[in-house]
């Protein structure tokens, strides 16, 4: 796991190679961290916006859902697809929120790294969950 601490705001914590891939014995890190990690104030799960849920994803889900963590979905790499495509994935993974979960935020924030669109207004809630929005 790799902490970047954001100056004395918030500490945010990226968890590469959770996915399929994954090995068990870091998947059963991972799972004690997210369940055992008390001053954790929202679990980011990154969903790759032109595959949409995947069985890795699924999991993830599933887990978030039975420790009752807090969670948000963030649909990454939208630069990839056409908007049509795009308005389709976001209205098929809306309906998935909105009927398979229960401690997921209702908003989806669809995000590109390479187009930057998304990221301000995700920087934003990042900034008001972690109570810096006075900053
Ligand atoms: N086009 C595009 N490519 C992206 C975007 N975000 C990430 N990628 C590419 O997708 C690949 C994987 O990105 P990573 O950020 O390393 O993904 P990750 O899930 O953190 O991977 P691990 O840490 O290895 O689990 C890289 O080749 C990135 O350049 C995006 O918004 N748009
Ligand atoms: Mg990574």
């Amino acid at each position: 796991m790799n902490f970047f601490q954001v100056g004395k705001y918030f500490t945010l914590v990226d968890m590469p190679g959770y996915g399929f891939k994954a090995p068990k014995d870091f998947v059963d890190m991972v799972e004690a961290y997210l369940k055992e990690r008390p001053n954790l104030t929202r679990t980011f799960l990154l969903i790759d916006s032109v595959v949409g849920i995947q069985k890795a994803d699924s999991i993830a889900i599933e887990m978030c859902e039975e420790f009752a963590l807090p969670y948000v979905m963030v649909l990454t790499k939208i630069d990839k697809a056409s908007k049509g495509y795009l308005a389709k994935q976001v209205l098929q993974i809306q309906e998935f929120v909105d009927t398979h979960t229960q401690g997921c935020f209702p908003q989806l924030f669809p995000v590109s790294s390479v187009t930057y669109s998304g990221i301000h207004l995700l920087r934003c809630f990042i900034t008001y969950i972690t109570g810096n929005l006075h900053q």
